[in-house]
């Protein structure tokens, strides 16, 4: 169950947790046309700190571009905003969620001039897929459903109703007893998960999936420039679900998520079936980069 925190921000103030609600016709309840971030909060040796959260603020409002939604606030009053939902909520560490959605007014698809609404909320979250997940890696099986083509949806937003298409690639899997489900694209190349990017090892080379038909995820993005730090040969390129099976290590990438290691595929084991050394080093980084512990990644951080 969730943890309520105290207050959530709504359309510029705050509200109680409790009295966070919308009218049942608001209009991306219906549809689902509503963009969405999803950003952690760290606690770290001095103190907490937003990891990354211009280029989330960034993302919010290219998702809103792309779907036509024009947010009423400038992009400082939206940072702003989220760094005091986490102070006034008194959280070290958290999950923040704003969302930018179509208000009531007219139904049918055609939004007309219904208002365009921001709600930002924070609450403490956990390990995303399971604290065993990141020492020992989760099991993927390949979905049964396939990811979104460039001329039905458009990936580089954070889209509500995308994730229909996740919520059900996850529960086939889930019911099966996997942790996660790896879909491929139109043309059954691997893509991405349900809410993680996806990245393979194999002879030492770094590979992860292009943009065509995936989240442009920011962790994804932090791990690629660590990667170039480290001098390792990194690729965004398409590769096969084969490809994943012979690899040496594959692990996924995303907010909630973090840095989480991948031991099976199909019942195909990874590498030596536990998180390869390449993973380990990218998912230690990653934790020290996020508790403040690494003084050259500091501009990643936003201070609470
Ligand atoms: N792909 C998808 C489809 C996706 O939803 C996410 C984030 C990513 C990749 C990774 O992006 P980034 O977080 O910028 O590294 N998924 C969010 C939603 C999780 C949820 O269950 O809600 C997240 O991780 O916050």
């Amino acid at each position: 169950m969730l943890q309520p925190s105290e207050k959530i921000w709504m359309d510029g103030t705050f509200v109680n947790w409790s009295d966070a609600s919308v009218h049942v016709l608001t209009h991306s309840l219906h549809y689902g046309l509503a963009a969405f971030e999803g950003i952690r909060c760290y606690k770290g040796r001095d103190g907490s700190a937003i990891f990354r959260l211009p280029e989330h603020v960034d993302r919010l409002f290219e998702s809103a571009h792309i779907a036509m939604m024009e947010i009423p606030y400038d992009k400082k009053q939206i940072t702003d905003a989220i760094v005091e939902t986490v102070r006034v909520n008194k959280l070290d560490a958290c999950y923040i969620r704003p969302l930018v959605y179509i208000g009531y007014g007219t139904m049918g698809l055609y939004p007309g001039d219904n208002p365009i609404k921001v709600a930002i909320a924070a609450w403490r979250w956990g390990t995303y897929l399971g604290e065993e997940a990141l020492t020992n890696g989760v099991r993927a099986k390949i979905s049964s459903f396939t990811r979104h083509h460039v001329n039905v949806s458009m990936t580089r937003a954070k889209i509500s109703g995308y994730y229909v298409n996740s919520i059900l690639a996850k529960r086939e899997v889930k019911a099966d007893g996997y942790d996660e489900a790896i879909l491929l694209d139109p043309d059954g190349y691997v893509a991405e998960c349900t809410g993680e990017n996806i990245f393979m090892v194999r002879k030492g080379q770094l590979k992860t999936t292009p943009l065509t038909s995936i989240l442009e995820g920011i962790t994804r993005n932090s791990v690629l420039q660590l990667a170039r730090e480290r001098n390792l040969p990194v690729s965004e390129e398409r590769f096969t679900r084969d490809a994943m099976y012979v690899a040496d290590e594959v692990f996924l990438t995303g907010t909630a998520a973090e840095v989480t290691p991948v031991r099976e595929i199909d019942g195909r084991r990874i590498g030596n079936g536990t998180p390869g050394p390449i993973t380990r080093d990218l998912q230690k980084t990653f934790f020290q980069i996020v508790r403040g512990e690494d003084r050259a990644h500091q501009a990643w951080l936003t201070r609470v």
